[in-house]
């Protein structure tokens, strides 16, 4: 296998290389996927447009490169194993051969369905195989697949299908979660009644939720595949043809619909997976995110296919029908590797070891985290608890944006530390800068992350918007890629991430943009004005504080706060909903206008003094007035 690292030696030995001389560095990963046509240079780029092209002008298919690939030597592996919601379901294994053979038949049927190359195809549907496959399908006809994660609302959806102007949508008759059955094609029908631009609607039958089907418009999944061959050829796509485009928060209210391409991501994707997970062939990995997030795109479906590697794609919650689900199916399955997200930890841990207690987990080798920082407690209770003491944490930092892993240990190959994502992969050149752009060099240093190298797998732009895409990440600071966290590199050189330095906030792992929370509350015809912040969590790792101007005339303070969360659902979904709100008679602003969002912090973190230099307040008052009602928040 192309370029697995095995020993800490070879971890080193290989950064530096990556670093001296980074195209010979990906040339030697890139040779051994299937090119149609080879490139004709490595990477071409600047950070000030910004312009970024790898291998430029090859030709390839992602998918090739996951079914041609390994058809000769895999095609009775499982690629994927499905675990339902519900356990008295049986499970489902697709081989390799079974899920080429689904993959090229959907293939055809959106074909046939009128989709074709860089048509934009929006995937709203549960944690089923048929979820993987939609994506496999668009990438082998060059279609771009665009996933909105099935908990956002119909105005969430609409927003981006109109974003990205979408002419199909995969969806299901509804989604079973925990005890809950959430009816998604109702909410796709709300959605298409602000869009003009989709066509076609193809409903996969899984919970049977009745749904109205709209003549000429909705198909049935098991029609559009009844008698449609398993043969299709893979379309050519070019290097830089988009795979895929996937929204995230940002800290203006409209979300960035980030772009990945196909070599790059494809290349970068696959070292990752197997270097930090360190996964063998007879391995059984699983990752527990959604694919209507990054994580599920690079490592549940796309990483671990292109590694040929059997990975598991779970439907439910961490908790139904009981708190040991997750232990319960890694016994069941034998799973190797298990990469969760922090907030599942200490949601789990809360429950302490006795629902751990009825489980072996001694098939475990590697545990994983990802999508927010990890504190201690969870990091120590996972270690000891679910790897007994045995199994390396990789604490893995990346971004929607970045696409693939850039900053983690390798498991078992270079060292862990608690809380620590470590240090960088090669091939990623990290560096540490203070708010004026100077380079902080050296070790115990604490400022502002960013990239000067590009990456195969970083994103190309904001679809629609390269102007912004320039702005947001390449303009803060010159020449360098931004990402909007905060770093410390410790005395001895590993990096820990501290969370965003923008106004974001990171909800349960789920980025949230504060400007975007605030346009849903000021929805409600009752809130005149609002400012949102982040506060520490115990099991969210943050959670959304919402400071509210209302008129309080004809309604109960209870229901008030109840009709916007309602509202805050509606507009965004409910991972956006407040925890917690206070009503409050003015906003901190300072005399040009801008909302203090310094101060709110501290006051929902609980501070009562120590809010700095207030004197730029418009009305220094407002502050004690709010400090004074902070106790009514709820
Ligand atoms: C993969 C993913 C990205 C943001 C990122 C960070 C935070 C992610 C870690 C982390 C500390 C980690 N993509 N983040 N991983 N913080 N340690 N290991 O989560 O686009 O949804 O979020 O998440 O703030 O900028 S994401």
């Amino acid at each position: 296998m192309a370029r697995k690292i095995h020993t800490l030696a070879g971890y080193i030995y290989e950064y530096q290389r990556s670093v001296l001389d980074p195209e010979a560095f990906w040339t030697q990963i890139a040779e051994t996927f299937y090119w149609q046509k080879k490139w004709d240079k490595v990477v071409e780029w600047e950070f000030d447009t910004p312009s970024i092209k790898w291998f430029t002008n090859a030709k390839l298919n992602i998918t090739e490169n996951i079914f041609e690939r390994y058809l000769h030597t895999k095609k009775d592996k499982p690629a994927i194993i499905w675990e339902p919601n519900d356990p008295s379901e049986p499970n489902i294994t697709l081989t390799y051969r079974e899920l080429y053979e689904k993959t090229c038949q959907f293939a055809n049927a959106l074909k046939n369905n009128g989709v074709g190359k860089g048509d934009r195809v929006i995937i709203y549907m549960p944690m089923v195989p048929e979820a993987a496959i939609a994506m496999l399908a668009c990438a082998r006809i060059g279609a771009i697949h665009s996933i909105v994660f099935a908990g956002f609302s119909a105005n969430s959806l609409s927003d981006r299908i109109n974003d990205c102007t979408a002419t199909v949508v995969l969806t299901s008759d509804g989604n079973f979660r925990g005890a809950k059955t959430i009816p998604v094609k109702a909410v796709v029908d709300e959605a298409l009644e602000s869009t003009s631009t989709v066509e076609k609607v193809i409903v996969l039958e899984r919970t049977k939720t009745p749904v109205t089907m709209k003549p000429g418009r909705d198909i049935w999944w098991h029609d559009a595949i009844d008698d449609v061959s398993a043969e299709n050829v893979a379309e050519t796509m070019d290097s830089e043809d988009m795979l895929f485009i996937l929204y995230t928060s940002g800290s203006t209210g409209k979300p960035k619909g980030i772009v990945h391409t196909c070599a790059g991501y494809m290349v970068n994707c696959y070292y990752t997976f197997k270097n930090v997970f360190q996964y063998n062939d007879e391995d059984v990995y699983w990752c527990t995110a959604d694919v209507g997030w990054i994580t599920g795109h690079s490592y549940i479906v796309y990483g671990p296919l292109l590694a040929g590697a059997t990975t598991v794609m779970y439907e439910g919650v961490p908790t139904h029908p009981h708190p040991g689900r997750f232990w319960e199916i890694i016994d069941k399955l034998k799973v190797n590797q298990f990469y969760t997200a922090p907030t599942a930890i200490r949601a789990l841990a809360a429950y302490g070891i006795d629902p751990v207690l009825p489980y072996k987990l001694d098939s475990l080798k590697v545990l994983g985290t990802v999508g927010e920082p990890i504190n201690e407690e969870a990091w120590h209770w996972y270690h000891d608890h679910i790897g007994k003491g045995r199994c390396p944490i990789v604490d893995t930092w990346w971004q929607t944006e970045t696409g693939a892993i850039l900053i983690s240990p390798l498991a078992g190959i270079t060292p862990t530390k608690p809380a620590y994502a470590t240090l960088p992969l090669p091939g990623v050149q990290p560096i540490i800068v203070d708010n004026e752009g100077n380079e902080l060099k050296g070790n115990s240093v604490e400022g502002n992350l960013c990239i000067k190298y590009p990456w195969p797998s970083m994103l190309r732009t904001i679809y629609g918007e390269h102007e912004r895409c320039q702005q947001t990440y390449f303009s803060t600071f010159k020449g360098l890629y931004f990402t909007g966290d905060g770093v410390k590199r410790d005395e001895d050189g590993y990096y820990r991430i501290l969370g965003r330095v923008d106004d974001v906030i990171n909800v349960s792992g789920h980025r949230m943009g504060t400007a975007e929370v605030e346009n849903a509350i000021n929805e409600h015809p009752k809130v005149m004005e609002s400012a949102v912040v982040g506060y520490p969590h115990p099991i969210k790792g943050q959670g959304i504080y919402a400071f509210a101007i209302c008129d309080m005339s004809d309604r109960s303070e209870e229901n008030l706060k109840k009709e916007i969360r309602v509202t805050v659902a509606r507009i965004i979904g409910p991972i956006a909903k407040p925890d917690l709100i206070q009503i409050v008679p003015g906003l901190p602003k300072t005399r040009s206008g801008k909302i203090m969002r310094r101060i709110l912090r501290k006051i929902a973190t609980g501070e009562k003094d120590n809010f700095g230099d207030t004197s730029t307040l418009l009305d220094p008052d407002v502050v004690t007035k709010i400090i004074e009602s902070a106790g009514t928040a709820s």
